[in-house]
């Protein structure tokens, strides 16, 4: 070999055109007029996903926040610098409607999935903006449901704008010192003042901490403990002459990887707030929020798959081994095979969740849908969050040392994936708001009549009998569960996955039904061999580990 050989590294072509899953997803899934109207936006951003807005993300990574306590004269200041990618990347969000579209609703009950699509082009090469942007849709929400009138004519305006100049975005400050996961352990007190209320207490992780505004909660003098005691809140960081509103900022952050994100924590001294939707209720109020960041988390989960493997797949058309290219070698294309397809099955169920949320926004979601649609955004969170670890790690294994060594740019995507089986709710608070949804607002019964109802409709009679069983098999299974507090915890998770597994599996085996895309029939047959049945572990094992190990 040539001693003068260079390794070409990967290349970006335009991430929306040569995506197979988003454009079989569009042809086959969306109405045909509405892709012809979107096309052009897409493109677009799938250009730049390898273009423009791939060096502003370098950039901004290269040019971490840094937070300044003090001006020269010793006046607290508490400045958090981010770079000017940084702010290129929230234009670029405004502009291109990443919030706003969801807002306008120009296409009724798909406004949301056509907002997704933005989102999943645009979240792998951001720098994580989309962190931001998942609040401020979240925010943007919660003001359309819990809002006064002036709160929708100015804040949730600048929320919803495509001009850069009004755009604003939101934090939402929940986790404290005593919980991320158990929120209604909050301290943040809440004082009636002459104007509203004001705000004491200490927020551990605050992300895009500089927004204009943030949604937090806090507890107002003699509430009840717990998370009905608390309320929610509209804070404004700065007053008229830019100042922060009795809030100091104590450090940022030093995460493992969403190193251009400024995330901080923060002492509230007094910062005035208005109450939203009266007092109390907090922790169900903010789950408008949470549910949304949720989905966002799920949809930059497949993103990041998606980028992970439009990488793997440019360089193994490059790089050649053993006297072949990569992607010619047979153990290669064994391994992508479960990448791929989960990538796929994961896309496909994460859209759905997207497609019922369109609906529900649209107020066009039948009961069925809206109980779906609480179920799912759990279940997708989870299950995506969780495989885009694994899949991000086999994909920089496959670039060898290439993918270990930082200015490769590899080793930040596995870092930053990392970040979505934690954040919005860690893998087991997702199970166990899983269950939530089970005893609440989606009955067991009304997932499996679903799958039922898709498995029957099925051509491929060998297909629908295996979905018929996987359904039984966990129906029994999880409705004695159901009845036994500490067994249902322990095997909450596992139940999760199961749950999704299947629907993946049910919504690949209908989609394969009508479609002319072989990809899809190699997925749904994969997802076929992958799917176990349900049984609960022996009680007895995770009784011991509590007693050994714990
Ligand atoms: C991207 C870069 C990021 C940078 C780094 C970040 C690192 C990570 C930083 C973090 O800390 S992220 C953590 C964010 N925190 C969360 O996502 C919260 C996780 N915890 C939960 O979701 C818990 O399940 C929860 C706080 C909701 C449990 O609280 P409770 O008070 O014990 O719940 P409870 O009593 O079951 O429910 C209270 C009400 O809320 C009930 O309604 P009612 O009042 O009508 O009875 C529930 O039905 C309702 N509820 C709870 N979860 C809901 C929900 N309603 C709809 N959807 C849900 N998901």
């Amino acid at each position: 070999m040539d001693q003068k050989f260079f390794q070409e590294g990967p290349r970006l072509e335009n991430q929306f055109r040569t995506d197979p899953w988003l454009q079989s997803f569009l042809k086959e899934k969306i109405p045909v007029d509405l892709q012809t109207q979107w096309r052009p936006l897409l493109e677009k951003l799938g250009a730049d996903a390898g273009g423009c807005l791939f060096q502003w993300a370098d950039q901004a990574e290269r040019h971490p926040p840094t937070h300044i306590p003090f001006d020269a004269w010793g006046k607290r200041v508490d400045q958090i610098e981010t770079s000017e990618a940084w702010q290129k990347l929230s234009d670029y969000a405004a502009t291109h409607g990443l919030i706003a579209e969801g807002y306008e609703r120009r296409h009724g009950a798909w406004s949301r999935v056509l907002q997704m699509s933005l989102l999943y082009l645009y979240h792998p090469s951001s720098a994580i903006f989309s962190c931001p942007l998942a609040m401020t849709d979240g925010a943007a929400r919660a003001l359309e449901v819990y809002g006064d009138e002036d709160l929708k004519r100015t804040a949730l305006k600048n929320l919803t704008s495509r001009d850069p100049k009004k755009f604003w975005t939101s934090g939402q400050w929940m986790t404290e010192k005593t919980g991320g996961s158990d929120v209604g352990l909050s301290l943040s007190r809440a004082e009636k003042t002459a104007h509203g209320y004001a705000l004491y207490g200490s927020k551990w992780f605050t992300s895009a901490t500089t927004s204009q505004m943030a949604m937090t909660l806090a507890r107002p003098n003699g509430a009840e403990a717990g998370g009905r005691g608390l309320s929610l809140f509209y804070v404004e960081l700065r007053d008229a002459n830019g100042d922060l509103q009795n809030i100091r900022i104590e450090r940022l952050k030093n995460k493992l990887g969403t190193k251009a994100l400024p995330t901080a924590e923060l002492e509230l001294t007094g910062t005035p707030a208005r109450l939203l939707g009266g007092e109390g209720g907090g922790v169900k109020k903010i789950s408008t929020l949470f549910n949304i960041t949720r989905i966002y988390n799920a949809v930059c989960a497949v993103g990041y798959m998606r980028r992970a493997l439009a990488l793997l797949q440019d360089y193994a058309r490059r790089r050649r081994v053993f006297g072949k290219l990569l992607s010619e070698q047979p153990l290669h294309a064994a391994t992508i095979l479960p990448m791929w397809s989960w990538t796929w099955a994961c896309s496909e169920f994460v859209f759905e969740v997207v497609r019922l949320w369109g609906r529900e926004d649209a107020g066009e979601a039948t009961d069925e849908d809206k109980a779906l649609l609480r179920l799912y955004t759990p279940l997708a969170k989870l299950y995506t969050g969780k495989k885009v670890a694994a899949l991000t790690s086999e994909a920089i294994e496959a670039f060898g040392g290439a993918g270990y060594v930082e200015d490769t740019g590899l080793p930040k995507i596995l870092r930053d994936a990392q970040v979505l089986s934690i954040w919005e709710g860690t893998t087991n608070v997702l199970s166990l708001d899983t269950l939530r949804a089970l005893t609440r607002e989606c009955p067991l019964s009304v997932w499996s009549a679903n799958i039922r109802q898709q498995a029957k409709a099925l051509n491929d009679h060998a297909a629908g009998t295996a979905l018929l069983a996987h359904v039984d098999q966990l129906e029994k299974t999880a409705t004695v569960l159901l009845t036994q507090a500490d067994a249902q915890q322990a095997e909450a998770r596992h139940l999760a996955f199961a749950l999704t597994e299947i629907s993946m599996a049910a919504l690949m085996c209908t989609r394969a039904q009508n479609s002319a895309d072989e990809s899809v029939h190699l997925v749904a047959r994969f997802l076929l061999t992958q799917l176990k049945p349900f049984v609960a572990a022996p009680e007895e094992h995770w009784r011991q580990s509590m007693r050994l190990w714990c």
